[in-house]
């Protein structure tokens, strides 16, 4: 049976990437793009588009009931750093945008629903280095409570009805063909673009403050071979730990050094982001995701580098 797609939040940073991929995969035709704004160019020249406004039920159902989507992927979010200056807004979209998803998963048997989660699921009495699957949570950002709640949704609906959902606790994304929007981890795209503009970028985390990250290839694969795993492979309901590679702003400063040796890095003397990824793990254990199906990681940093700015310096 072919696959009819529906991708939701399709403008952003993950959804401009994963249409691409999906349409490749599964035909152009057959994969739905979807946002509340208007298509940018990458999704506007490819395939089918609807306006979709996850808080808008009647629009959302209606979505459902004229595509009947085989599989939902659910990007529409907004993200740390933004999250902080519009809590209460920040909360209701995730959540709400959530619930109304897998109830039409309920009523329409979609047969399989995506949704991400993030490693602001941890909190600072979370464990700080590879840090578990299963451990202490206390997120203290709105973002972060909001992706735990909605992990716990996630399982719920999976144990009650039967939805068969899906989730990856995405690191910060590096990627070159979206730009990010309002993480705290955007400053490992923003500098790339910098570096390549005008030779020096400030960053607004300090020098040694280690993350989490993953290059975009790599988040699209894990999201792709998650969604193509056999359910019966699956352990986790709520949100698999993906880890990715960890490193600082000066190391990657370092890195494009390679490429650029004039390029000049600085440091902001203070971010409200700050605290956010203070909050955050330095490193995850993926164990889980590379028993249940599989995963590998393949991009490095130095191969992270070195694709960003070759492909950043053709369209920049
Ligand atoms: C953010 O920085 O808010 C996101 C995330 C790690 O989920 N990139």
């Amino acid at each position: 049976m072919s696959e009819k797609i529906l991708v939701i939040g399709a403008n952003g940073q993950i959804g401009t990437e994963l249409v691409t991929a999906l349409r490749g995969i599964h035909g152009a035709e057959n994969v739905i793009a979807s946002d509340i704004n208007s298509p940018n160019y990458a999704i506007r020249n490819s395939g089918p588009f609807e306006f979709a406004n996850v808080l808008d039920k009647d629009n959302l159902h209606h979505l459902f009931d004229k595509h009947r989507p085989t599989q939902v992927y659910l990007l529409a979010a907004i993200l740390s750093a933004v999250g902080e200056q519009k809590p209460k807004m920040a909360w209701d979209l995730n959540m709400t945008g959530l619930l109304h998803v897998l109830d039409f998963a309920v009523e329409f048997k979609t047969s399989k629903i995506f949704w991400p989660s993030s490693i602001a699921v941890f909190g600072p009495h979370s464990p700080q280095y590879n840090t578990p699957q299963y451990c202490v949570m206390d997120p203290n950002t709105v973002y972060g409570f909001s992706k735990l709640a909605g992990e716990r949704w996630c399982e719920y609906y999976y144990v009650k009805y039967g939805v068969d959902v899906r989730s990856l606790r995405y690191p910060g994304l590096i990627g070159w063909r979206a730009n990010p929007g309002g993480g705290t981890t955007d400053y490992a795209v923003h500098i790339f673009h910098e570096a390549l503009k005008k030779g020096k970028y400030q960053g607004f985390l300090s020098a040694q403050t280690a993350l989490p990250m993953m290059y975009m290839d790599d988040a699209i694969r894990a999201t792709i071979n998650l969604m193509d795993a056999p359910a019966e492979n699956l352990s986790i309901r709520s949100s698999y730990n993906l880890a990715g590679i960890s490193f600082t702003p000066e190391q990657l400063a370092e890195e494009i050094k390679k490429h650029i040796p004039d390029f000049e890095m600085s440091y902001a003397d203070s971010d409200p982001r700050q605290a956010i990824a203070d909050s955050w793990p330095k490193s995850i254990d993926d164990t889980q995701a590379q028993q249940d199906w599989g995963w590998q990681l393949d991009y490095d940093l130095a191969k992270i580098t070195g694709d960003m700015l070759t492909n950043l310096k053709k369209i920049i």
